[in-house]
């Protein structure tokens, strides 16, 4: 039966009406349950040798579209509820989006289950079923709030299954309950997304917002990805809720290696295990255990842990290179003890410097050290970053294992991130040079030889303005704020974080408020788009957020300004919200602290749907820059070197900068000013003003000028629409490189050596 008939049939039996009649929610839900069928008859991707990619979130987003895609009948799909009077867009907008993700570590999670399926490899995600997410973020008198973000309900992809795991602690042992999402590959196969939960789990013991008591793990186990770990049960938790992911996750790869029949001393033949960060870096002493437990010796299991894990480093930063007090894990998981001090015995045989030791001398555990010795691979996630890893953060361990070091450059799914997000663009594109570029994105670069056909330029400008258009409308529903789109879309939307510098793109606002309030316009009307959460107990990045939404309050109500510039930060920024943001950007802030972003992935995302970077050489801007050449790219502040250098000689001063430059002074005055006190919190605003003039750790100021400098030049080139339009194309030509097809095909090729 064809999809159109199945879907209105399903209407009739489940409502007994026809899909003209019936409501969106209806369509909604008969529309996924014919889906979750048609999900269910795909063939799952077999393979001798097996991936799992282990990680504490997936940024997954809405199902609906993809799997509409991937299935291959969107446009049926579409054209019949047009038939009957409704949207898809509008349909698709009932599906809750999942919160099992925070930024970019998640989103690529997600990215890479999407192309590890379509490229037909057998490999599944293991993770956890937080049930009310991240937060939901909401303002209040300009400050973020958090409240829990429930997302399961009746009309959820998850499927139960019947596996059932026990994992132990010190005072309890908890049966887990396993979940699954099906992953379905552009080619029509499907992998698992392992989801582990428990059913004692209570949404009620939650309070204030997202306050809980943090000690209560029967109750709270997968409440909330990334709980406050500001306090000693906060930090305890999210070991509980480490060991219960690994140990499931071990424990369903154990069982299914019995059942087929293998040998455990074969296990690193049939499986590998990538570790994403150091959240699930107990999976290598628990796999070492459980192995121990079915007879195998200590040494025997240690090798084939070592065999069978990969690690991949996505931060410099120390607070994601986790350490855990020896006693935390005395507490909680204290059968991993022996086995820790076992690996830390081994590794400093292997090199008895302190600096790469596992227990370091004040009892502390370094998961990240752990994960290095006793993984056969460890990746960064951009060229720069790789290297900085092997030339200063993790030298020494690249001096033991030279030949385990390798970079895997990020990548976006295009199927979400173009073909889904951008249907204009798509449909532009496939008349352009055909649908090759789905299943091979080099070809991409075909676009080029329009490089100077002006109607193919005007059509590329006149798509951006409809993607523009469609966003004005999103956020005038949502935050009922109203946007010129005929104004430059300028957007930084990522977590909120000093090293991403959120704070200097706030410097620039100020400039230009100063400057229109000076009679001085800018070249073209700017809108300046922020959206970025700001982890619970993270004070400063908190005000931060405070002071973008005071300056958006100020210039809204300043008729002399608002016409020029205008600030508008969206409330709980998440992937259904990127998907309408991104297609509409004109320039891309990826203005990061040089050496300090790992990669970035919206930057991708950003130039696949022709938006033109504003960006330090940091992370993938680096590559990006390389691909697209200077004249299609603004690149500006110091290098990386140059920054590494201020943090070993202690030698950046802000004062010293401030010193120099009084203009710049007074746009860092203006966070204390007398406008922004009236309407703002004195503390929160002190707060970031003393922090920045005084400390600036992340060197805003140091690159503040040049910033402010480059983005003057990028608005007055803007101008000149059809020079624009040709960087545009550009940067779309260019992106190819960017798809997760290709850097899954490298960890294939490289690590994970799948058929
Ligand atoms: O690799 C994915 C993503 C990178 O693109 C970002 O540059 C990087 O910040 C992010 N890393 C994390 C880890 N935690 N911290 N901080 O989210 O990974």
């Amino acid at each position: 039966m064809d999809v159109k008939t199945l879907i209105e049939e399903r209407v009739q039996t489940l409502f007994n009406l026809s899909l003209k009649d019936c409501s969106d929610e209806q369509a909604y839900v008969a529309l996924l349950s014919v889906v979750k069928e048609l999900l269910e008859d795909k063939k799952t991707i077999e393979g001798d040798r097996k991936v799992y990619y282990f990680s504490a979130e997936f940024l997954i987003g809405k199902l609906m579209s993809n799997n509409l895609i991937n299935l291959g009948i969107r446009k049926e799909v579409k054209e019949l509820f047009e038939a009957n009077g409704k949207s898809l867009a509008e349909i698709e907008e009932i599906e809750a989006e999942p919160s099992l993700g925070n930024g970019g570590l998640g989103r690529l999670a997600a990215c890479f289950l999407d192309s590890i399926a379509t490229l037909d490899l057998p490999g599944d995600g293991v993770g956890l079923n937080y049930h009310l997410g991240l937060f939901k973020q909401v303002f209040d008198h300009n400050k973020q709030c958090e409240t829990p973000n429930p997302w399961i309900d009746d009309h959820s992809w998850l499927i139960p299954t019947n596996k059932h795991y026990t994992v132990d602690f010190k005072d309890f042992s908890l049966k887990s309950e396993l979940y699954d999402l099906d992953v379905l590959g552009y080619k029509g196969n499907k992998n698992k997304l392992h989801l582990f939960d428990i059913v004692s789990v209570d949404e009620h013991i939650v309070h204030d917002g997202i306050q809980f008591d943090k000690s209560n793990i029967l109750k709270n186990l997968t409440l909330f990805l990334y709980p406050d770990d500001s306090d000693e049960d906060g930090r305890k938790l999210r070991i509980y809720q480490q060991y219960f992911m690994v140990s499931n996750g071990a424990q369903m790869i154990l069982e299914d290696i019995k059942k087929r029949g293998i040998s455990l001393t074969e296990l690193d033949k049939h499986v590998c295990i990538q570790i994403n960060d150091t959240h699930p870096s107990m999976v290598i002493p628990e796999l070492i255990r459980l192995l121990m437990q079915e007879g195998l010796t200590m040494k025997q299991a240690i090798d084939i842990t070592s065999k069978t894990c990969a690690y991949t480093n996505h931060t410099i930063l120390a607070e994601a290179l986790e350490k855990w007090p020896m006693y935390y894990l005395e507490e909680i998981v204290p059968q991993l003890i022996p086995i820790i001090e076992a690996l830390d015995a081994v590794a400093s045989e292997r090199c008895a410097d302190e600096k790469v030791a596992i227990i370091d001398s004040n009892k502390t555990v370094h998961m990240a050290h752990m994960d290095i010795h006793f993984g056969f691979s460890i990746n960064g996630v951009a060229a720069i970053h790789t290297d900085i890893l092997k030339d200063t953060e993790l030298h020494d361990f690249y001096k033991l294992y030279p030949t385990h070091f390798n970079n895997k450059t990020n990548g976006v799914t295009f199927r979400r991130w173009l073909l889904s997000c951008n249907e204009e663009l798509t449909a532009f594109i496939d008349k352009l040079i055909g649908e090759g570029y789905k299943e091979d994105a080099n070809k991409l670069e075909e676009l080029q030889k329009f490089v100077d056909d002006d109607a193919v330029l005007e059509e590329l400008l006149a798509i951006k303005q409809t993607k523009k258009e469609q966003l004005a409308h999103v956020i005038e529903a949502k935050e009922g704020i109203k946007l010129n789109p005929s104004s430059i879309f300028d957007v930084q939307v990522k977590r909120l974080h000093e090293y991403k510098r959120q704070q200097m793109n706030v410097l620039y606002i100020i400039y230009q408020y100063l400057q229109i309030k000076a009679g001085n316009k800018p070249a073209h009307p700017i809108t300046c788009i922020f959206g970025a959460k700001a982890a619970p107990a993270y004070i400063l990045a908190k005000d931060i957020i405070h002071t973008i939404l005071c300056l958006q309050q100020i210039i809204d109500n300043d008729p002399e300004v608002s016409p020029y510039l205008k600030v508008v930060m969206v409330e709980n920024y998440n992937v259904t919200y990127a998907e309408s943001i991104i297609p509409a950007a004109d320039f891309s802030e990826q203005i990061s602290l040089a050496s300090k972003e790992a990669s970035g992935t919206s930057n991708m995302k950003f130039m696949l749907n022709g938006a033109v970077t504003l960006g330090t050489d940091d992370g993938a801007n680096v590559e990006i820059h390389e691909f697209v050449g200077d004249d299609n790219i603004y690149i500006f502040g110091a290098k990386a070197d140059t920054v590494i250098a201020h943090y070993q000689n202690g030698d950046y001063h802000p004062q010293d900068v401030l010193a120099n430059d009084p203009e710049l002074r007074k746009l860092v005055d203006f966070i204390v000013s007398d406008e922004m006190k009236a309407i703002g919190d004195q503390e929160c605003l002190y707060r970031l003003y003393n922090d920045m003039t005084n400390k600036d750790w992340f060197m805003a100021l140091l690159d503040a000028r040049d910033y402010i400098q480059t983005k003057e030049q990028a608005i007055a080139d803007f101008n000149d629409r059809k020079a624009w339009a040709k960087k545009m194309l550009i940067n779309i030509s260019k992106a190819g490189f960017f798809s997760s097809d290709r850097t899954i095909a490298q960890y294939n090729e490289d690590i994970w050596k799948l058929k």
